[in-house]
């Protein structure tokens, strides 16, 4: 059983331009899903690049066969037809995106820009993202798609958050607090790290989406 939350709040300005979203696969009920997008602030269309980067690779996902989707070049090609359909569309700008699913003891994905995806198996953290490349971003037509995949045994618990949540709250702080707690309690600290002191104001989006086993009681 599979256990999945996420959170997002706008922070440091008027529209939340990160996107995400979070499904079992229809044919596979133990094949999730996780897709999350951070659109380029300080342009126009970076909130609409990011709901049509994951709504593109979630339907270029849901294209495959479930056997295809543990192939990590599958997902290469998922975020290179997701980077296609955000730069044939005139009002969406640039994001970043990160896409993957966990099924059968394997989480495998593909990422680019600088979101991020982490994975805590049997209490070993690992950057899945560390690979990717910020530039040319999803958009562009050429972002450049960097595939990954681990195994993940019982507990695990994955991530999927934007820069607004490893930036401010510092890398070595989220995986402390990945390998700690757990579901609504993590997602709590977390938020609770990165608020600016006083005024608990967010200075950028903050959208974390978490998968994990056993799922939280
Ligand atoms: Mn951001």
């Amino acid at each position: 059983m599979v256990g999945v939350q996420s959170y997002s709040e706008v922070g440091g300005h008027r529209l939340n331009e990160d996107a995400f979203c979070v499904q079992a696969h229809p044919l596979d009920a133990d094949c999730w899903f996780a897709f999350l997008a951070d659109g380029q602030g300080g342009q126009a269309g970076g909130g609409p690049a990011a709901r049509l980067a994951c709504h593109s690779a979630l339907a270029a996902a849901l294209g495959c066969r479930p056997a295809e989707l543990t192939d990590p070049s599958t997902w290469s090609g998922v975020l290179r037809q997701a980077d296609a359909a955000v730069a044939a569309d005139a009002d969406a700008g640039f994001t970043t995106l990160v896409g993957l699913c966990v099924s059968r003891g394997r989480v495998v994905g593909a990422s680019s820009g600088d979101s991020a995806a982490l994975l805590v198996s049997r209490g070993k953290a690992n950057e899945l993202t560390a690979g990717q490349h910020k530039n040319p971003p999803v958009g562009s037509g050429a972002a450049v798609a960097v595939s990954f995949e681990a195994a993940v045994k019982e507990p695990w618990r994955v991530l999927v958050m934007s820069d607004g949540v490893w930036k401010y709250v510092g890398w070595d702080r989220v995986v402390e607090v990945a390998a700690r707690a757990c579901g609504s309690a993590m997602i709590n600290e977390l938020q609770r790290l990165a608020r600016l002191p006083g005024s608990g104001g967010l200075q950028d989006d903050f959208t974390v989406v978490v998968l994990e086993a056993p799922a939280e009681r």
